[in-house]
């Protein structure tokens, strides 16, 4: 059997599901998480999407696998919503380009937060600048559209791409994610700290928020923080974690 047709199966089977990467403020607080898709094999246990992700996206598959994203993270927003929690984050969802790209995504997502009635700013898109560089009417009308609904709007793996810095003014972006590769040898390496200041610098003065992705140690938070860095993400917090783990750890009242 090929992976697209073992993909196809596990969708039908409900095999995915998603897990939840805690997002820490500078008091070490939790104010958000990435929603991470992952595949429960029965014979292969549990696959990362960067094992199937990009063979979703060379059919549809992306696409129903990425309406199934938006829907489980909304429900499981609503369920958290329902349970009074203490805590409530905001959840973001990963939006490949292809499914962002179809003409009725902004429906979607408006179809997701009007049937399972949860308030749109517990909702933010992470979108890769491949999205910043095709179609720039499209993807503004589209966003402004998105942030009229209440949803918010993140870059992922921001400087990676072949993107230019233009769309930092034409888009209405309200989240910047500083790649993990830059934050990795941050200490290390003076090139990788000036750009990681320099994005930090860049974003304040443009009104956009800052998430560091992949701080795995106290040096480089210290670091981060010391440069004006107030969101952070990665191992030296926590794992990605099922929503029970997710909820039992972060969002319990004391
Ligand atoms: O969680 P992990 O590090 O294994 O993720 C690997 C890659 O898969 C990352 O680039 C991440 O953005 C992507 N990814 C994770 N979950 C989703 C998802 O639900 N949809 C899409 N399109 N990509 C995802
Ligand atoms: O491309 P994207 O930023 O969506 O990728 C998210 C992926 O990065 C997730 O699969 C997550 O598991 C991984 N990740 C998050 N924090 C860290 C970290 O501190 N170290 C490493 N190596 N990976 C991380
Ligand atoms: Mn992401
Ligand atoms: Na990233």
């Amino acid at each position: 059997l090929s992976l697209e047709q073992d993909l196809r199966g596990a969708i039908d089977k409900g095999r995915f599901i998603l897990c939840y990467h805690p997002q820490m403020d500078i008091k070490g607080e939790i104010v958000g998480a990435e929603a991470l898709i992952r595949w429960e094999d029965s014979l292969k246990g549990r696959l990362s999407p960067a094992d199937f992700i990009p063979v979703a996206e060379e059919s549809n598959l992306i696409l129903t696998i990425g309406k199934w994203v938006l829907m489980e993270a909304c429900n499981q927003i609503k369920m958290w919503q329902d349970d009074g929690l203490a805590v409530l984050p905001y959840v973001s969802i990963n939006v490949s380009s292809r499914q962002f790209r179809q003409q009725d995504f902004v429906d979607q997502v408006k179809y997701a937060l009007e049937s399972t009635g949860i308030a749109p700013s517990r909702l933010g898109i992470e979108l890769t600048e491949s999205v910043m560089i095709v179609d720039t009417n499209d993807t503004v009308d589209k966003m402004k559209a998105l942030k009229a609904l209440g949803v918010s709007i993140a870059v992922d793996d921001f400087g990676t791409g072949y993107s230019s810095l233009v769309y930092l003014k034409q888009l209405p972006l309200d989240v910047l994610k500083i790649d993990r590769g830059f934050v990795r040898d941050i200490l290390s390496d003076s090139s990788d700290a000036v750009i990681v200041e320099t994005i930090i610098s860049m974003a304040k003065h443009l009104n956009i928020k800052v998430i560091a992705e992949g701080v795995e140690t106290l040096e480089q938070l210290v670091f981060l923080k010391e440069k004006g860095c107030t969101i952070f993400q990665g191992y030296y917090f926590d794992e990605p974690l099922t929503a029970a783990n997710f909820a039992e750890t972060y969002l319990k009242q004391e």
